[in-house]
């Protein structure tokens, strides 16, 4: 009983969790302090200067530039996990065998980002997290340019062997829309990248392989001096080899 009236007092005292943080303002940093980001003030003042007071359908990718440059990421030779149109398998993969891969939420602000939606209205210094246009609005919405940027970063610091998980179920496994294919490939660059291994993840409904029409033009876009090659793998087969610990990084396709 004493201690309700404690909490009690607290609470109305503003000694609990700050009432007038917005929510969203609150998950950036908490998520940010989790990953033990140690700028995370400064990050959330570059992130929110990338789309508050601006129409939302009129953010480029480049307004995050200023956020990027402040969360440097290293590059990880070997262990960086590229994915289109099948976010699961690489994300199952990815958390089952920690040491081996990283995907871009694997890094501070894919970390912090993942699954948010936001964006700011003009004449307004607020975020919001409804009525935020998506793809089907316009493209450059303050999400999209994100998820666009970062992925930016992340392609450019990739090095050595790249593996890229794409679905099998899809008519189209290497879209050009794709953030993958409009992005990230295009950074690649030998000799820092060697290697390029497409991953077609299948299902018992499968409709293309590794000689899909979309993954020869995956293969001539590619900088001169990678190496690609194409393998089919069951999603069940990835999936039992996530959870083999027996087998080590790399071996599962
Ligand atoms: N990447 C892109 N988009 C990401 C993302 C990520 O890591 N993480 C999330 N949550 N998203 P898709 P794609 C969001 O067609 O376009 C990187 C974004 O809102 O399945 O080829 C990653 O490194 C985005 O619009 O895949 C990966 O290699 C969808 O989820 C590619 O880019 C992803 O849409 C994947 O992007």
């Amino acid at each position: 009983f004493v201690g309700v009236i404690v909490l009690g007092l607290c609470l109305g005292l503003g000694l609990g969790p700050d009432r007038r943080i917005p929510d969203f303002t609150r998950t950036f940093l908490t998520r940010c302090k989790k990953f033990s980001g140690n700028n995370c003030h400064e990050l959330w003042d570059a992130f929110q200067q990338a789309y508050v007071n601006k129409d939302p359908c009129k953010v480029p990718m480049e307004a995050y530039d200023p956020l990027i440059a402040a969360a440097p990421l290293k590059s990880q030779c070997n262990k960086m996990l590229f994915w289109s149109n099948t976010k699961d398998a690489p994300h199952y993969f990815t958390k089952k065998k920690e040491n081996c891969f990283i995907n871009l939420e694997d890094t501070l602000l894919g970390f912090v980002l993942d699954d948010l939606i936001w964006c700011g209205k003009k004449g307004s210094s607020d975020t919001f997290t409804t009525g935020c246009p998506n793809n089907n609005n316009c493209v450059n919405n303050p999400v999209h340019s994100f998820w666009k940027r970062a992925s930016a970063a992340f392609a450019e610091a990739a090095c050595g062997a790249v593996p890229v998980m794409v679905s099998g179920s899809i008519t189209t496994p290497f879209h050009p829309a794709s953030i993958f294919a409009s992005v990230e490939v295009k950074r690649f660059k030998a000799p820092i990248v060697t290697n390029l291994t497409v991953v077609l993840v299948t299902e018992k409904h499968n409709v293309a392989r590794c000689t899909d029409p979309s993954l020869k033009d995956l293969r001539k876009e590619l900088d001169k001096g990678i190496q690609y090659n194409c393998k089919e793998v069951p999603r069940s087969e990835i999936e039992a080899c996530s959870s083999n610990p027996n087998i080590t990084c790399g071996t599962c396709w």
